[in-house]
């Protein structure tokens, strides 16, 4: 293999394997659970009615993104200095303190314990919507919780979010993901906004762009791995990294069969994202999209003039079929966006 090609291989391997990791700590009940599930748009972590629901850290895999609900903290499950000694608070990339009603005492140590190690923490102050003092405002409850939870901090210097995670009811999640991206560099930040729930358009154009970026990479990867549907050198082979690939453009946008059932788009569209779903049917879809490429090509000499053109080949091939299915999938998530937006409203 080339340098040029050992080093793509290289960088891609390096892109892909680093996840974002992001621990939820605080006390029992104060809705950790709530808030992961509200991120995601899905019921990924348990919640409970009674306390200490999550006994043990649960590492909930969403995308590109691992979320660590730790169990309530400073409780006789888990106790304050276990953390510490048993798992390496530096493997995460940022700790994201979820509190109701005051910061706990525990909260203030932890966040301590995280400082001393360099690690970046935002609080969380959860359920807003029961947020009530009589003779004031929300926003004068809020700035009494702030300048509270500055006092026990000891610092001003503090990223706090009020947000609700309950049920349907949310609010906040979106200053919330922006609060969390503020602390991650650029690659961590677009896996993060890949993976999470769609909450504006503006995010969901977001996707889209970073979705294409995605597919531009796969199509290279299969280039420098040799993929040629049409010479069909290793069928098997391009298939699966098609496959791959339509797979996490469906978990970008958060498609299924049953959205793309709902949705208002054709027959043919439809049947197209479905056939996206399995083996054969990218089988199909190859077909068409090589044949495609070929009639606007010089792609029948393509024996003839070699190597360079199969990689070149390979690579619009895989580039092509993937964004022909991003369009499809965002219309999709579009509908589904809007819906949701009304639905708010
Ligand atoms: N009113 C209101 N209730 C909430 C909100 N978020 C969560 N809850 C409720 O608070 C309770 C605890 O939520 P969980 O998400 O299980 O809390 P947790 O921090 O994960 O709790 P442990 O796993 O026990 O540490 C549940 O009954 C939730 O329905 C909110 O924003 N507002
Ligand atoms: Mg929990």
């Amino acid at each position: 293999m080339t340098g040029y090609k050992a080093e793509l291989r290289e960088k891609i391997a390096k892109i892909v394997q680093e996840k974002v990791k992001i621990a939820f700590f605080g006390q029992p009940g104060a809705g950790k659970s709530s808030t992961i599930n509200a991120i995601c748009g899905a019921e990924v972590a348990k919640v409970g009615v009674t306390t200490d629901t999550t006994r043990d850290v649960q590492i909930i895999k969403y995308g590109e993104v691992i979320f660590v609900d730790l169990p309530g903290y400073g409780t006789s499950r888990f106790p304050q200095n276990e953390f510490f000694t048993k798992f390496n608070p530096l493997q995460y990339d940022l700790f994201v303190c979820v509190f109701a009603g005051k910061l706990h005492e525990a909260d203030t140590k932890f966040f301590q314990e995280l400082n001393k190690r360099g690690k970046p923490c935002i609080f969380v102050r959860n359920k807003t919507d029961e947020i009530y003092d009589e003779g004031k405002t929300l926003e004068q409850s809020q700035e009494s919780i702030r300048q509270d939870v500055a006092r026990q901090l000891g610092t001003s210097e503090i990223v706090l979010q009020f947000i609700s995670a309950r049920g349907d009811m949310h609010s906040g999640i979106e200053a919330l993901n922006a609060c969390i991206t503020s602390k991650m560099g650029a690659a961590r930040k677009e896996k993060y906004i890949m993976a999470v729930k769609t909450q504006t358009k503006e995010h969901l154009q977001q996707k889209r762009a970073l979705a294409i970026k995605y597919v531009s990479r796969s199509a290279k990867f299969a280039a420098v791995n040799g993929l040629n549907p049409i010479l069909g050198v290793d069928f098997a082979i391009d298939i699966t990294i098609i496959y791959n690939m339509y797979e996490e453009i469906r978990q970008i946008f958060a498609i299924d069969e049953k959205n793309v059932g709902k949705s208002t788009l054709t027959t043919g569209l439809k049947n197209y994202l479905l056939k996206g779903m399995s083996k054969e049917g990218i089988a199909i879809i190859l077909k068409s999209v090589t044949q495609k490429i070929a009639a606007r090509s010089m792609l029948k000499y393509i024996p003839l003039v070699g190597q360079a053109a199969t990689v070149y080949v390979g690579h619009k091939i895989v580039e092509k079929a993937g964004e022909d299915y991003v369009r499809a999938c965002y219309q999709v998530a579009e509908e589904e966006l809007l819906d949701d937006l009304k639905l708010q409203n």
